[in-house]
């Protein structure tokens, strides 16, 4: 039975498609417009009860049961668990994995997702304060990434991981949070790689703003 992804068009609905069309799992879109407040409804908070998106039902969970995800990071580890992939057999990669997604969910995340609110306030005292907090903190992530990067193709180590879907979902936000990847090469080349996937394509191209059962 499908997987229900119940998301919108952001950074953190994307990692989800991603991560489900990386695994070939199959998913029916159910999209919670959080611009209208659909993320307050009740049928929602049942399983996202921090009305935010991304959540996930799966009808038969992974052992026959009903199971509700909500929060992207744990997500991202259910469906690693589901289908077996993604995540890294060898001990180092498998915590290296789990550090870099929590590094996502905590702070690449958080911090972008400021700049994208500040950068519209209109008041310029307010906006210039907060701005540069953010725009620096999100600097200072980048350049983190890229010295891990700079060492490892993928943030886990010498496999592709979930932690790479996750951070790929904001990273495909560079542009939005004034961030250009030419001053970090080694996120650049790592971010140049997955997009070739097809995959990765399908996975930012289908529209979470449509229901649509099983593709
Ligand atoms: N830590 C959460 C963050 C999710 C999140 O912030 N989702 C945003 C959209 S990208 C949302 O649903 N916002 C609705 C709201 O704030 O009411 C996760 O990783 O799943």
């Amino acid at each position: 039975m499908a997987i229900e992804l119940h998301a919108w068009d952001t950074p953190n609905g994307r990692k989800i498609s991603v991560a489900l069309e990386e695994m070939g799992l199959p998913y029916s879109i159910h999209p919670v417009d959080i611009s209208k407040g659909k993320q307050f409804e009740p049928a929602f908070l049942e399983i996202s009860p921090n009305n935010r998106i991304p959540a996930i039902v799966d009808p038969e969970g992974i052992t026959g049961r009903r199971q509700s995800v909500f929060e992207s990071g744990a997500i991202l580890i259910y469906l690693a668990q589901k289908s077996g992939m993604f995540r890294p057999a060898d001990d180092t990669e498998r915590f290296a994995c789990l550090e870099w997604l929590m590094f996502q969910v905590g702070g690449f995340g958080p911090m972008p997702g400021q700049v994208h609110h500040f950068i519209t306030v209109e008041n310029e005292n307010d906006r210039r304060y907060a701005l540069d907090r953010f725009m620096k903190e999100t600097l200072r992530l980048y350049g983190v990434m890229d010295r891990r990067l700079a060492k490892f193709p993928y943030f886990a180590g010498s496999v592709l991981s979930i932690a790479d879907f996750a951070i790929l979902g904001w990273a495909w936000r560079h542009e939005r949070h004034k961030v250009d990847l030419a001053g970090f090469p080694n996120v650049k080349r790592w971010y140049n790689g997955l997009m070739a996937r097809p995959a990765v394509q399908r996975g930012f191209a289908v529209d979470l703003k449509t229901p649509r059962g099983v593709a």
